[in-house]
């Protein structure tokens, strides 16, 4: 067995959260596995390791929460997620309920008409030549698209984005982030409680659709209730990030911008990549279910291990000149869904999303320039950015 090396470093607060892929190589270098003295807790960062850990999910278990707190130590702040914070049998039951609502064939439904909606968006963004890529368009396009799926009330939708907040910054450690980030938001959860309730759902929605699973003996009313949550707490703030980010990569690498305007088949793999170059969900952690080994690093039964996926998404043991946003690499296996049986479940509908204004862009826009380097919303899971102002050059109309 090797020793576990141990670093003198914290990966949730504000210098790391601010430029987290600054600190990576060094957690990388140090070994598969390492300890942190910061907050008590076993780390991976490379890909290898971090991919292998999120596939042994017997091992590498999430009923004990996958954020910092220990469900089995502590109370958490709401009921565990069905899906996210569960383990076999329950994960896979909900899962399955979920599985028949977000369908290929629900999906096919909505991609003509969030076109439209996304083309009307851009086409009046780039009228004005500049705009703020974050609140005018990576924030604005999901919340036209998202609520109105799921069929939630159309007061306070505002609240979504609060709540993401929290429930993402509840994942890391009671730090700065979490106080300050959370401040003044806990109407947010009233909202979303009530949103996720039968009477307030619109008919014909997803979050409905749930209910209608509950009316056919597939889980109970709670648990339908939970599942909603779940569309809510997980379906906005990831996409307005990987949108984000996806804009500041095309700012960033001109090149692959010019690329993608002359190859529009290339949109999905833009988000895509865009998505393996900055994950918006930067980390997650599981709990070993019994005593286990990585790579010759003993690791305890009982132990919280932080999973780095974005940092396993730059590794370069694993991708080349991974700091690069490239459109043609092989990037299938990224773990920026993550890997496994928890892989995201919404994952079709952001590749739709993000498919979508790439196309849109990609048809109307020769080049995105940065007017402001990007404004940073620090959070304990996701990589975010609160403001991104950039102008851009129309396509010359013929
Ligand atoms: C992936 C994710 C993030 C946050 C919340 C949930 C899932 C949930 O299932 O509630």
């Amino acid at each position: 067995m090797t020793i576990c090396p141990s670093l003198d470093l914290d990966p949730f607060d504000e210098a790391f959260l601010v430029d987290p892929f600054a600190y990576h190589d060094q957690i990388r270098d140090a070994g598969p596995v390492v300890w942190l003295d910061s907050i008590g807790c076993y780390a991976m960062a490379r890909f290898a390791e971090v991919q292998a850990a999120l596939k042994d999910h017997g091992t590498f278990c999430s009923g004990r929460g996958v954020g910092l707190a220990d469900f089995a130590r502590e109370q958490p702040f709401r009921p565990p997620s069905l899906l996210l914070e569960s383990d076999p049998p329950l994960h896979d039951r909900a899962r399955a309920i979920m599985n028949r609502i977000v369908s290929l064939k629900a999906l096919k439904l909505l991609r003509a008409e969030w076109r439209s909606i996304a083309e009307n968006l851009v086409d009046e963004l780039v009228s004005r030549r500049q705009f703020d890529a974050v609140t005018d368009l990576a924030e604005e396009f999901p919340m036209r698209v998202f609520p109105d799926i799921i069929g939630v009330p159309v007061e306070g939708r505002k609240q979504l984005l609060e709540y993401a907040t929290i429930v993402f910054n509840g994942f890391g450690p009671r730090n700065a982030v979490f106080e300050h980030g959370n401040q003044g938001k806990e109407a947010a959860i009233d909202w979303v409680t009530a949103a996720c309730k039968r009477e307030n759902l619109l008919p014909g929605g997803w979050g409905m659709a749930i209910y209608d699973a509950a009316d056919r003996g597939e889980c109970t009313e709670d648990e339908a209730g939970r599942l909603v949550r779940s569309f809510l707490s997980a379906g906005v703030d990831t996409t307005v990030n990987g949108i984000a980010h996806m804009i500041l990569a095309f700012a960033r690498f001109p090149s692959e911008f010019s690329r993608l305007r002359a190859n529009r088949g290339l949109a999905l793999q833009a988000f895509e990549e865009s998505l393996r170059w900055d994950s918006t969900v930067q980390t997650f952690f599981r709990t070993t279910t019994c005593d286990t080994a990585v790579s010759g690093t003993h690791i305890p039964k009982g132990s919280k291990v932080l999973l780095m996926l974005a940092a396993a998404n730059r590794d370069p043991r694993q991708w080349e000149v991974p700091e690069q946003f490239v459109l043609n690499r092989r990037i299938s296996g990224h773990v920026g869904f993550g890997f496994g049986i928890h892989q995201c479940l919404g994952q079709m509908v952001a590749r739709l999303e993000g498919e979508i204004i790439a196309t849109a862009i990609a048809e109307r826009v020769t080049e995105i320039r940065l007017i402001n380097e990007p404004v940073r919303r620090l959070n304990n899971t996701l990589h975010a950015i609160s403001h991104l102002p950039v102008e851009v050059d129309a396509v010359a109309k013929v």
